[in-house]
């Protein structure tokens, strides 16, 4: 009895040492945190009661859209971008390989590589595989994670329209959707899906054919539609700007100041 009231005091007093390393933005114990959230361990929902703080401080971001239109690139876009602001960054790839670009783990790795001796950027990919059904709680709960060690912005970077389990809309603040010229019928199909909840709608790989087309077809639907070419950052600084006005509206009604505070709106 006496022992195990004990060892349950030092388990305790291990997860306040945990919950104070997080906060003090030790990056390995929120891989740790964030590790026992992803395999739905009690001791990750425990964790995540010692961590927040009830008050709204970083913007969230999500990145959405058909695989291999080009996400990954605009997220180390905006990872550049938010770093020359001063703003720590956060970034969760969920569901990052996608059937048709295959080894997009890879490319993700390399393009993100700049970022990755940056003590300001934590960058963390959250498998679907082997974790279904909880992933979507996991997401949000790395994001309060990611809160509570001081990262201003969270970039979470997932492949939209019903095709996995996360919702990320009820996870960001702002959700932005990607598509890319000559996806057709799949741009047809976004607009019944998560295109009408996004926030911003971007027609990335502007520098192909088809470009202009797709992005009148939009704008006669959605009220922001930009353009941009993420392999070479055209069209990012306008992308953050819209997503500094989105967090603006959304700060009037409660939401995130972060960004405005920091000056990301210019
Ligand atoms: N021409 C052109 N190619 C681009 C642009 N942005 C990205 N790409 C290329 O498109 C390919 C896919 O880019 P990613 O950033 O991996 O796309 P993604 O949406 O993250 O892909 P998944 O995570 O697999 O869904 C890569 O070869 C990029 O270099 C762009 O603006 N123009
Ligand atoms: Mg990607």
């Amino acid at each position: 009895m006496c022992g195990s009231s004990l060892q349950t005091r030092s388990e305790l007093g291990d997860m306040l040492a945990l919950a104070d390393r997080v906060k003090a933005g030790d990056v390995r114990a929120v891989s740790r945190v964030i590790t026992l959230l992803e395999s739905q361990n009690q001791d990750g929902v425990a964790m995540l009661r010692l961590l927040v703080s009830g008050q709204r401080r970083a913007a969230v971001i999500g990145i959405t859209g058909y695989p291999g239109a080009g996400k990954s690139t605009m997220v180390a876009r905006l990872v550049a971008a938010y770093r020359r602001l001063g703003l720590k960054v956060g970034v969760l790839a969920v569901d990052i390989s996608s059937p048709v670009t295959g080894g997009a783990l890879l490319g993700d790795r390399i393009r993100m590589q700049e970022h990755t001796l940056d003590h300001g950027v934590y960058i963390r990919s959250m498998a679907t595989r082997g974790y279904q059904g909880g992933l979507a709680h996991a997401t949000s709960g790395a994001t309060l994670v990611l809160e509570a060690a001081g990262y201003e912005v969270i970039l979470i970077e997932t492949i939209g329209v019903g095709q996995n389990e996360v919702d990320v809309v009820d996870v960001a603040h702002t959700v932005v959707a990607v598509v890319a010229p000559g996806l057709g019928d799949e741009v047809q199909a976004m607009k019944a899906g998560l295109l009408e909840l996004a926030h911003i709608v971007v027609v990335n790989k502007g520098d192909l054919a088809g470009a202009d087309s797709t992005l009148r077809d939009l704008q006669d639907w959605y009220p922001t539609v930009l353009r941009t070419i993420a392999t070479t950052g055209e069209g990012i600084p306008e992308l953050v700007a819209a997503i500094a006005a989105h967090q603006r509206l959304g700060d009037l009604q409660g939401s995130s100041a972060c960004l405005m505070r920091k000056g990301a709106g210019f």
